[in-house]
């Protein structure tokens, strides 16, 4: 579907600063900027070296000056997408930066896709797709944890794992066609069928524990759901401002004030949360705060985490003790956090360390309800490797029955080992869309399309 093999784009985001920087890619592109480039050592682009930058004009194709640029060069396969590339740095200001890509489009490039850049680099080999998710999940990233995953897939740690897995089980076919192929030679390679099962086990082992790993990788990359609740006045919409270091959330003394949930991210290091004020919870005749307080249910049933604020100065209530029966109910995790502290006596406050104690108005204790919050979440040892995508959950998911299906049919005598390979083959051929070794146009778009068009 896509004839023009050339393509160029503006990389970096819309609006003004300082640099802004155009990529063209693909076997034109030198040829290309020889003629919308003048370099001031005035040497063809033919001839410059690769890995370099030059400085020079950007002119029109009737001559006139378009700006003053630096330009990378590099030469495929030594670019990211292993074609010819070159960057051009210009002025950040998006009139400039889209008259220079219509320039470079009348000089017969085409205007890229989202992700197409890193769809050549993984076409021509230089990353495989997990490497290019990784890509993805760095631009993303929102957090410490986050980061050193992404970045350590877009090394290869989740390629690498998969290989491994790939390689066994292969190892394993081979054991079994040995035994087909040689029914009655005495050969080392034949294992008995309960030898065969170990080895499948292993696999299979392999397998679950990186499926594992997925919870706590979505956290990790996607952020925890954390909901405010509490009774009116308690501080909830304080406490959302203390977190944020500003003034989102209207406070005022009196009860019910936030109406609609506000949604905030809050990056705690390692961890982000997703951070929800609500209207919180009482009986209440007014219509709006009704359905704020509907809302605050719908809220607590999504929670990852809930923090529970009573308003220390009047302790906890009836309506507050149902409130907890309800959150035991479902399971949920929560906090219970005591607001307010600065309004009670020292005595009272040392009689209750085990508390968690802030003031969301003076901005204290906060550290002690975040390092509580990373405790629930943090894993004590934490894994090398965490899934953190939907599409390699399921794909092990279909590798671990596919392995499961081997190693009962195993068990059984008068089922033939060619019989049995059928299993291995599809868990290798569903590990090969992990990696992109094998792909479908369909899979190529998912992932591409959640590309930003200068990726
Ligand atoms: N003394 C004191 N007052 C607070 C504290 N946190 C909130 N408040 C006050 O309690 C009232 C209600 O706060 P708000 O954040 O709107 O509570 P919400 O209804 O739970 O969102 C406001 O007058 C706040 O200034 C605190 O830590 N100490
Ligand atoms: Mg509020």
């Amino acid at each position: 579907m896509i004839e023009n093999k050339t393509i160029a784009n503006i990389i970096t985001p819309p609006g003004k600063s300082g640099v802004g920087i155009i990529r063209v890619s693909g076997e034109q592109s030198f040829m290309i900027i020889d003629q919308l480039f003048k370099p001031y050592d005035q040497q063809s682009f033919m001839a410059k070296e690769s890995h370099k930058a030059y400085l020079g004009k950007v002119v029109r194709s009737n001559g006139s000056l378009l700006d003053e640029a630096l330009v990378l060069l590099f030469k495929g396969p030594n670019s990211f997408t292993g074609d010819d590339t070159v960057e051009i740095q210009a002025h950040g200001n998006p009139f400039i930066l889209r008259e220079i890509l219509k320039e470079i489009l009348l000089l017969g490039a085409r205007q890229s896709q989202a992700g197409e850049f890193s769809r050549q680099a993984f076409l021509n080999g230089k990353l495989d797709l997990t490497q290019c998710e990784g890509i993805l999940d760095t631009i993303n990233a929102s957090n410490k944890l986050a980061l050193q995953q992404s970045l350590s897939q877009l090394e290869g740690s989740l390629r690498k794992k998969i290989k491994n897995i790939s390689k066994e089980l292969i190892k394993l076919s081979a054991y079994l066609e040995a035994t087909i192929d040689f029914p009655d030679d005495e050969i080392d390679s034949s294992l008995s069928r309960t030898e065969i099962a170990v080895k499948a086990d292993n696999i299979r082992k392999t397998t679950d524990n990186l499926l594992k790993t997925y919870q706590q990788g979505k956290l990790i990359k996607e952020g925890i759901t954390t909901v405010l609740i509490g009774q009116p006045n308690a501080g909830k919409s304080s406490l959302l401002n203390c977190f944020l270091n500003e003034d989102r959330a209207i406070i005022t003394e009196l009860p019910g004030t936030t109406r609609d949930a506000i949604e905030e991210q809050i990056i705690l290091d390692e961890l982000t949360l997703k951070l929800v004020d609500t209207a919180g919870f009482r009986e209440t005749e007014d219509k709006i705060e009704k359905i704020g307080i509907a809302k605050t249910y719908d809220y607590i049933q999504i929670a990852q985490l809930v923090i529970f604020l009573i308003d220390a100065s009047k302790g906890l209530t009836t309506s507050d003790q149902k409130m907890l029966d309800h959150l035991d109910r479902l399971e949920k995790k929560y906090l219970l956090v005591y607001n307010k502290a600065d309004l009670l006596s020292q005595e009272i406050l040392e009689n209750n360390v085990d508390r968690i104690c802030i003031s969301a108005k003076h901005s204290t204790g906060l550290e002690i309800l975040m390092s509580r919050i990373k405790e629930i979440f943090l894993e004590k040892e934490s894994e090398e490797l965490y899934l953190n995508n939907l599409r390699y959950y399921e794909s092990l998911n279909k590798v671990r029955t596919s392995i499961e299906t081997f190693i009962r049919e195993l068990s059984r005598e008068d089922i033939p080992y060619d019989l049995l390979t059928i299993h291995l083959k599809e868990a290798y051929q569903e590990l090969s869309f992990i990696t992109g070794e094998n792909f479908t146009d369909e899979l190529l778009e998912n992932i591409f399309n959640q590309f930003c068009i200068g990726k």
